[in-house]
């Protein structure tokens, strides 16, 4: 049995909220996006629009997305922006998501990506929404860490090896934790690395796209050596496209085909069930990698990315390889983008810009 919100003897939602009845707030679909400013964030947001616009007349489409400004620290402002939302979906994407720096920001990445989950499914009870609006935690690859099991797939052991993944560990767990005690309908996606064009500069992939800048800005001589950390560690990565379509179909508890499942919340990994080296991914045109050392533009000859140690981490995550036979099962979610296409996707577009000097804005 779940607790109904209204026993005296749990801790109860503050001032109850005058809220519409249920079918009239559930005619509304309204999504909460948290961190909408990231690669997640925008591509989930085209495709929330792309989903909402398609049967809508052309001059309602401009009011469909709002930005409202909120920070994952700041409890008050939450619960004010729930209550004036009252959304139906809540994505809560918002991290301080990059693994090396948590090391240096250790509590800091504890407060938004731990507490700030927090922080945010209690605004949706404050609020006597739990049983309004459906939630989405951005849970990590990174929760496994320390190898236990290749594949990894939703019953693999967790053994997080930063700050980073033990934040997002309680996370995943707050959020079990709210689904099994106010019966909330709230989801973990275990995402394993996913790219784009959009993604974050300091990212690997990122700077491996920045190599092929590289290669081609040192065809123009703008540009020298570039430097990275472990080339042996290996990834399961993916486009992010592909995975924000699997985000919204968790939330959508029937997947795509319902005799396959149930409007039963529950936690799925997504990934591609192929992992390559970073090495690997710093393959691009024109780059020749000789060694763990170094990697040569193959036309001039001269070494464009070399091995810094300042980039390796205190404690690393050598092997993700994720299994996502259970989303394909369940939701008929697959991705769709192979390996080969997004790095061909993300090398055109630095390609592009380097010809076009356009500013990078990422
Ligand atoms: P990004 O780093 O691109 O985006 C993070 C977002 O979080 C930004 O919009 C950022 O806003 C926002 N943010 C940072 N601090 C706060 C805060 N204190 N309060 C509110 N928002 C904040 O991440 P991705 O889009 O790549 O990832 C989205 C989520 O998925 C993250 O939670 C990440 O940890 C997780 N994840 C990502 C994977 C990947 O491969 N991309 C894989 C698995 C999980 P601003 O720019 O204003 O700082
Ligand atoms: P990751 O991604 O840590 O997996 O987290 P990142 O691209 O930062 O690193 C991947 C691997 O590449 C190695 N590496 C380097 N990494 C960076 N950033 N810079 C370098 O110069 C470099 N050289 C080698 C790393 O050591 C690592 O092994 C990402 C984030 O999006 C998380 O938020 C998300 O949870 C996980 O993916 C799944």
């Amino acid at each position: 049995a779940h607790w109904d919100g209204n026993s005296s003897e749990l801790p109860a939602p503050f001032a109850p909220l005058d809220l519409p009845a249920p079918e009239e707030y559930f005619k509304r679909k309204i999504a909460l996006i948290t961190g909408i400013t990231g690669q997640d964030g925008s591509y989930l947001t085209e495709l929330l629009l792309e989903k909402a616009t398609l049967s809508m007349d052309q001059h309602e489409r401009p009011n469909k997305f709002h930005l409202h400004y909120g920070d994952l620290t700041d409890s008050t402002a939450l619960v004010f922006l729930m209550a004036r939302i009252l959304p139906t979906e809540v994505y809560n994407l918002g991290a301080q998501s990059h693994v090396k720096v948590s090391f240096s920001l250790a509590e800091y990445t504890a407060d938004v990506d731990a507490i700030g989950t927090l922080r945010l499914l209690d605004a949706i009870r404050t609020c006597g929404l739990t049983k309004h609006c459906r939630f989405y935690q951005a849970s990590t690859s990174e929760l496994y860490g320390l190898v236990q099991e290749v594949p990894q797939s939703e019953t693999t052991p967790f053994y997080p090896r930063s700050p980073y993944g033990v934040a997002k560990l309680y996370a995943y767990w707050i959020t079990v934790n709210y689904r099994e005690a106010y019966g909330m309908y709230a989801v973990n996606g275990i995402l394993f690395n996913h790219e784009s064009p959009r993604r974050g500069r300091t990212f690997v992939t990122r700077k491996a796209r920045i190599i092929t800048r590289a290669v081609a800005e040192i065809h123009e001589n703008k540009q020298a050596c570039l430097w990275l950390g472990n080339l042996e560690a290996q990834r399961d990565w993916g486009h992010a496209r592909d995975y924000v379509e699997g985000m919204w179909l968790m939330l959508q508890g029937q997947g795509i085909d319902p005799k396959k499942s149930s409007d039963v919340p529950g936690d799925f990994v997504l990934a591609t069930g192929e992992t390559h080296p970073v090495q690997g991914a710093s393959n691009s045109p024109g780059l020749e990698v000789e060694s763990t050392e170094e990697a040569r533009d193959v036309k001039t000859g001269k070494v464009v990315v070399k091995v810094d140690p300042q980039y390796f981490r205190p404690a690393e995550v050598e092997l993700l390889l994720g299994d996502p036979a259970k989303a394909e099962r369940v939701m008929g979610w697959k991705r769709k983008v192979k390996f080969d296409e997004l790095v061909k996707e993300m090398v055109e577009a630095d390609l592009d810009a380097v010809r076009n000097f356009v500013e990078d804005q990422n």
